[in-house]
């Protein structure tokens, strides 16, 4: 949505319409708790509307509960196709007619029906600096390859898993004697930053996708001097 469509879309007390989130998660969910508490804000301009899960046993549907998020569990076990749960999922995102999903932690793989029906309104979190360490188990990779640099990617979402138009990318430096979990630990933090601010980038109307690629309305520029260095220059 545009900007200028956003802003149209005014509510009674004159704000801007919030965007309306699905988040999607298979697990602990604190890429979702992130989001629960960014949407807190009176400011923020997206609201959840749906929590689905693919498993019972997901951590995060606690978490939507306890602030009266409504949860959906559609179990992936239960369609012999994939195409039969991707139809379900998209079913109940549209009856809650949700602006943009974001993926958190989500570990089913969706079909190409599903991602182009949801072309531009489907995101996800992926920890590890894309195009690198794409697929599971990146901080052990990472720390194999010797990076001095790892970090996360939010990236709208393509047929093909890991890659699509980055949004947003987050840097912590490996630090000597680091191991798969202080690092993964160190990395989720700033997931926990890295999502909500690439949502209200969308939510804002200020991201672009233009030739496979992001283009961010005024963010661009700010960050011109920033940089991680690792290891840290003397002074
Ligand atoms: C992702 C990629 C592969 C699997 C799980 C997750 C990354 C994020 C993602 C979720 N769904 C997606 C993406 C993506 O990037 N692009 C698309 N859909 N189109 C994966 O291989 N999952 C397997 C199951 C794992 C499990 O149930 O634990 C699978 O067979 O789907
Ligand atoms: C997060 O680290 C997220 O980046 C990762 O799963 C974790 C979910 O944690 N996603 C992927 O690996 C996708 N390929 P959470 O349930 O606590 O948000």
């Amino acid at each position: 949505m545009s900007k200028r469509e956003n802003d149209s879309k005014r509510g009674r007390n004159g704000r801007a319409a919030q965007l309306k989130l699905a988040v999607l998660i298979s697990g602990s969910g604190t890429n979702l708790q992130a989001l629960i508490d960014a949407c807190a804000e009176p400011d923020y301009p997206a609201r959840i509307s749906l929590v689905i899960a693919n498993k019972d046993d997901a951590g995060g549907l606690a978490r939507a509960a306890k602030v009266n998020i409504a949860t959906q569990i559609i179990r992936h076990k239960d369609f012999a196709e994939r195409e039969a749960f991707d139809q379900a999922l998209s079913d109940a995102l549209e009856a809650a007619d949700i602006d943009l999903i974001c993926l958190a932690g989500f570990m089913r793989v969706l079909g190409a029906t599903f991602v182009e029906h949801w072309k531009d309104r489907l995101i996800n979190i992926h920890p590890a600096l894309l195009p690198s360490f794409k697929g599971l188990h990146t901080h052990q990779r990472a720390l194999e390859a010797g990076v001095r640099i790892a970090g996360c990617t939010v990236h709208y979402v393509r047929a093909d898993v890991d890659v699509g138009p980055i949004i947003a990318q987050a840097a912590v430096p490996v630090l000597p004697g680091d191991n798969e979990d202080n690092l993964a630990a160190r990395v989720l933090k700033q997931e926990h930053r890295l999502y909500p601010l690439a949502v209200e980038l969308i939510a804002r109307g200020l991201v672009h996708v233009e030739n496979g690629r992001v283009r961010i309305e005024e963010a661009d520029s700010r960050a011109e001097d920033a940089a991680l260095i690792n290891p840290p220059p003397f002074g």
